[in-house]
């Protein structure tokens, strides 16, 4: 059977974290693509990396390019074409820049990869990924959105460093928008089975979320150039290996909301299973009052953030 396609729009922090990974795992042959300007720096990045494989013993193509024809037939797209935020700057600050690449993107995907599950990482999140998929036409099990796999990884690195524990044995999920409104849901939180709210208290709870909802800003903080990449990347890979695979993980993924959660048209981060269908199954949770109050809080400033695109 052939080797799997996957291309990266965008060649930057994230997209070259994205290649070395997708290499080291095997996921199949990777395209990165980046902008005409940049051609030179995205074929030496695939070269380079290319020239690790001896050392790193994986088989994989890697190519570099600005000619959008060179992602035909891609089986998965992670897209991260885009500004990253600067010190100071919130993630809506990106949205005017940011969802017209996106739509010159979404043209060049559906034209020369309309059949591939499409991974948007680009900021700000929930809206980009709208953007995407409007513009793609693409059905919506086909277009997700990267964020949810990260905020869950950041609330688990939070609470496994503070009750020193393994991170493989915190479960859990973070709601709704990828911004300062997303909801981690401590209720649904255990540690190896044992409800996190019998391990720690409120007041520490409440700490680890709002550590949580601003972490993203805490590493733009540190720094001072860029935002995070090792763990976006590896987020993206976690649910581009679930399509390839078909692994039928249950992961948040931004996803368009159609009646779940009481939400009609939107795109926003829930639990989905992910397989070879891509977005198979939207799982609902029944939310206590609280909860849902949060939920409402985050689809709003979503909505308000997507009011503002203009396509
Ligand atoms: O959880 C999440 N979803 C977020 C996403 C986590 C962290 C960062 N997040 C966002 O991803 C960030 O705010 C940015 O909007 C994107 C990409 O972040 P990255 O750190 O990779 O930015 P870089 O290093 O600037 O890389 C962006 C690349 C760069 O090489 C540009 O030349 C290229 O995108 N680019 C384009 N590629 C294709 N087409 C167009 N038009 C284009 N414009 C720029």
């Amino acid at each position: 059977m052939a080797r799997k396609k996957i291309a990266l729009i965008g060649g930057g922090q994230i997209g070259q974290i994205l290649a070395l990974l997708a290499a080291q795992r095997e996921l199949g042959d990777v395209v990165i693509f980046d902008i005409p300007q940049l051609e030179g720096p995205v074929k030496g990045k695939a070269l380079d990396l290319w020239e690790s494989s001896p050392a790193q013993g994986f088989d994989a193509d890697l190519q570099g390019t600005s000619d959008y024809k060179d992602i035909a037939g891609a089986d998965v797209v992670i897209v991260t074409a885009g500004l990253p935020r600067k010190p100071g700057m919130s993630r809506d600050d990106l949205l005017a820049t940011n969802v017209n690449i996106i739509k010159n993107v979404a043209e060049n995907v559906k034209e020369y990869a309309p059949k591939a599950f499409s991974i948007i990482v680009t900021n700000p999140l929930d809206a980009m990924v709208s953007t995407f998929h409007k513009v793609s036409g693409f059905p919506k099990n086909q277009v997700a959105g990267m964020a949810g796999v990260l905020d869950t990884a950041r609330w688990r690195a939070f609470l496994a460093m503070e009750l020193g524990v393994s991170i493989e044995d915190i479960a859990g999920t973070v709601l709704g928008g990828h911004g300062p409104t997303m909801v981690p849901l401590p209720r649904l939180t255990t540690v190896g089975g044992v409800p996190l709210m019998e391990l720690l208290d409120a007041e520490s709870i409440e700490r680890i979320s709002k550590r949580t909802r601003e972490a993203g800003t805490e590493i733009v903080k540190l720094l001072g150039n860029g935002s995070a990449f090792f763990s976006p990347a590896a987020s993206a890979i976690e649910m581009a290996e679930a399509y390839l695979k078909d692994k039928k993980r249950v992961l948040p993924c931004a996803a368009l909301c159609e009646g779940e959660y009481g939400i009609d048209g939107l795109f926003i981060g829930v639990p989905c299973k992910l397989g070879a269908g891509g977005i198979e199954k939207i799982y609902q949770i029944k939310l206590e009052a609280d909860e849902q109050a949060l939920l409402d809080k985050t689809v709003e400033a979503v909505k308000k953030t997507l009011s503002e695109v203009k396509l």
